[in-house]
């Protein structure tokens, strides 16, 4: 395996550096016979947590970002400028949406290419739109309003911000898209139309930004990847449609001490974003999600309701959900993964 050259010098300071020396030549020319042959690990950058919290604290500063309000409109600006911004090709594809309300939405996928030209590409993805009601069954108060949702769509928003902004300064040998879908939480609590959710995630499934070689290998979802004591079971449908990338993911997080979050347990199936994209667009995803056995719901307490802002959000999880991600992307350039 060669070293990329070009990645070293700049990122010296900064990266986990277990192992580099094992692609050093002692300038002999031969390796000696006791030594195992080198194994190359790969470079890792750090996630900065304070950087995704903050990323975090800045979506729910607009408000709620529910479609078809200036919240919304000033958040996906933001967004964009901000991908923009760490080198990405941004492509926002604006759809139309009916939900289940009737309402019609305005509604934008927010796609940042890093290396776009690449046929070797991963997808990394989370919603950024944010639920236009509190309709948890365990609360009591303000139902109807909107929620600022830094859990539920802002926490895996921040991961993905962060993680780009390492792609800028580590760039990687190898193509990653990562989607912002929108209207995933404008669906329809507690009844049997689970496609009233994720009507991004179907859109962009029927209309995929890349075709032929340049269609992603696999995906990752992010979903409630924030809070303090966060749990991620391995759910049902990635298990389903992804077993392998599941196994090698919670792996790795474990063999990087995150086994606190990546638990070796089985979780229920949840019809999130990454359904249609298995099911419609038959790319294999991940679903990285909070699960909670002892609540009524299966999600947090603050699911739903408005406690889910600033307070539930502890930088912890995210550094452990970023870190993990970080470590699949530069390993899966690396062809190490
Ligand atoms: C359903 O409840 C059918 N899907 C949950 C997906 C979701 C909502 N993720 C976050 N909020
Ligand atoms: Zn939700």
């Amino acid at each position: 395996m060669q070293m990329k050259k070009i990645f070293i010098p700049s990122v010296l300071g900064v990266l986990l550096l277990a192992g580099l020396s094992g692609c050093q030549s002692d300038g002999s020319g031969q390796s000696s016979a006791e030594e195992a042959p080198p194994k190359e690990k790969v470079p890792v950058p750090k996630f900065e947590r304070d950087s995704a919290y903050r990323f975090v604290e800045k979506q729910v500063a607009f408000g709620p970002r529910v479609p078809n309000t200036d919240a919304h409109r000033a958040c996906k600006q933001w967004l964009v400028g901000q991908f923009k911004g760490y080198g990405a090709k941004v492509i926002e594809q604006d759809f139309q949406a009916t939900a289940y309300t009737g309402d019609k939405l305005q509604a934008t996928n927010i796609i940042a290419q890093f290396n776009p030209e690449a046929t070797k590409r991963i997808v990394l993805a989370a919603h950024w739109d944010s639920r236009p009601f509190a309709d948890s069954p365990i609360n009591e108060e303000r139902k109807d309003e909107p929620i600022l949702g830094a859990d539920d769509g802002g926490s895996g928003v921040a991961v993905l911000l962060e993680v780009a902004r390492q792609l800028q300064a580590h760039p990687v040998g190898m193509g990653v898209d990562i989607v912002l879908f929108d209207a995933e939480d404008y669906g329809e609590s507690g009844g049997e139309r689970a496609e009233s959710y994720a009507l991004g995630s179907q859109y962009w499934s029927r209309n995929l930004h890349v075709s032929g070689k340049q269609r992603p290998k696999y995906g990752i979802l992010l979903d409630m990847v924030g809070a303090e004591g966060a749990r991620f079971p391995k759910e049902y449908y990635s298990v389903q449609f992804a077993p392998r990338i599941v196994n090698k993911v919670w792996k790795l997080a474990q063999n990087m001490g995150y086994s606190n979050y990546f638990v070796n347990e089985s979780g229920g199936g949840i019809t999130d974003d990454h359904y249609f994209v298995n099911t419609i667009a038959k790319i294999p995803m991940i679903d990285i999600i909070n699960r909670q056995p002892g609540t009524q719901t299966g999600f947090g307490e603050h699911w739903h309701t408005h406690n889910d802002n600033m307070d539930v959000i502890d930088r912890r999880t995210l550094r452990a959900v970023g870190q993990v991600l970080l470590a699949v992307v530069y390993r899966e350039a690396n062809g190490d993964f």
